[in-house]
């Protein structure tokens, strides 16, 4: 069944570390030789064995309108016949900054980047070089790519590999990164009392989708953004993943919550590498070259990845959201349906088309120490017996489900009749 996967990751862990290049792709905390892909097409992934999966995991968000969108895909073909990349602007740099902003109406000026990661460390830099300041605060088991300042108690991959705190940040940055604990504004505001006037930044995932999908409690957000007033610090929120992909204008819009930074990625490169960070315009203007803060890049901006962006922003519409919630609630509440008929102890925590099945005894999952406590060796079975019918979830009971509006009825039915079957067994 999986021959040519196992054969190529032999291979391929000769060459690359791990053998793969991005370490939750190795399938290592759900016990199993990765599979590997070689096309997708709408709701459907392909294998190298000629295994058909329904994906529900849409590469970790960008991809909405899943696999090898025509729309997707023939913007980039035009492009492709002008060139690759100039290194030099470009009026569709122009054009998706303006998407951009009249979509997230707390962003007044945005610049383009090449991934998740370097918009958030980006902004770290901004908001530092900004307020004079250097401390920020993140909360345990989020993940804002793998920057140094980030990589304590750190969620996604990290927390998968249980490895948190990782080797190579230095003891000087380390202490620059406070840790507050998700939901608990109390662990916030002692943080910001005790470092008074020292905090640049506060960073959050305001809905977290690493350490599985956690939602912030009511007025969490709300409470973050009069702390952040309060002791005069910068607020981010990281949408790279929630970014038009919860709602047109991200977590932000939903909770009503203006940041004074938001990063964003994935969706907004459909499929390419891209990733941004936008703020005020007072904020943002600190940035090179009219401002002191330096960042650069020699992909940002490119026509590729901006022409595939603009191409999936501007089919971001109300209709679609409506449709994507559909399908999802669908889903989800099979899936509730099913864990209640095989007494299951599992629970769901989803917000539009995130969600995230837990293997748990706990009511609600609302924190790190709560989402640690699961049962990740219960997630691992559960996991491949849906890999062997065909359902494609994240390797990781840490990590999110995306679903794309390519996902039929039938697509619906094989996961939930998978899933039912798959918790009878495990
Ligand atoms: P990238 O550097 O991987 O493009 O983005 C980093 C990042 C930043 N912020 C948030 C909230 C993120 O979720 C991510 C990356 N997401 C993971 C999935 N949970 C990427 C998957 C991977 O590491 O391969």
């Amino acid at each position: 069944m999986y021959k040519k996967s196992i054969q190529e990751f032999r291979k391929s862990k000769k060459l690359i570390p791990g053998g793969v290049n991005s370490p939750v792709r190795a399938f290592k905390s759900v016990g199993c030789d990765p599979i590997f892909f070689e096309k997708g097409k709408g709701s459907k992934l392909f294998d190298v064995d000629g295994n058909e999966y329904i994906d529900c995991v849409s590469s970790w968000g960008p991809l909405i309108f899943g696999h090898a969108d025509s729309d997707t895909v023939s913007s980039i073909q035009k492009a492709l016949k002008f060139g690759t990349t100039y290194g030099a602007p470009t009026v569709i740099e122009t054009k998706i900054a303006e998407q951009i902003i009249k979509m997230v109406p707390s962003i007044e000026k945005v610049r383009m980047v090449n991934s998740g990661t370097e918009a958030t460390m980006s902004a770290i830099r901004l908001a530092r070089g900004y307020t004079k300041k250097n401390l920020i605060i993140k909360f345990s088991g989020n993940y804002h790519g793998h920057g140094d300042s980030f990589l304590i108690k750190a969620g996604s991959g990290a927390i998968t590999l249980g490895l948190p705190d990782s080797p190579g940040v230095t003891k000087n940055i380390a202490r620059d990164t406070l840790i507050a604990s998700y939901n608990n504004l109390n662990s916030v505001e002692k943080l910001l009392f005790k470092n008074k006037n020292k905090v640049a930044a506060i960073i959050i995932e305001p809905v977290a989708g690493n350490m599985g999908l956690v939602l912030p409690k009511k007025n969490f957000l709300k409470g973050l953004k009069n702390l952040s007033k309060k002791y005069n610090c910068l607020l981010i929120f990281d949408e790279v993943m929630t970014g038009f992909r919860v709602s047109k204008g991200g977590v932000q819009e939903i909770y009503d919550v203006e940041p004074d930074i938001t990063t964003l990625g994935k969706v907004i490169g459909g499929g390419l590498p891209v990733g941004a960070y936008g703020g005020k315009k007072e904020i943002m203007n600190y940035l090179a070259p009219d401002g002191p803060v330096y960042q650069a890049g020699t992909l940002s901006g490119n026509p590729l990845a901006m022409n595939a962006g603009i191409t999936v922003l501007k089919k971001l519409n109300a209709g679609v959201f409506k449709k994507l919630e559909m399908i999802s609630k669908k889903i989800c509440n099979g899936i509730i349906k099913n864990i209640e008929e095989t007494n299951t102890n599992a629970i769901v925590n989803r917000i539009g088309s995130m969600m995230t099945l837990f293997f748990t005894d706990k009511s609600e999952i609302n924190n790190y120490d709560d989402a640690v406590e699961c049962d990740v060796k219960k997630y691992a079975k559960y996991f491949k017996h849906m890999l062997d019918m065909g359902i494609y979830l994240p390797p990781s009971q840490y990590e999110c489900c995306f679903f794309s509006l390519a996902l039929s009825d039938s697509d619906i039915t094989k996961i939930l009749r998978a899933n039912k079957t798959a918790l009878q067994k495990i």
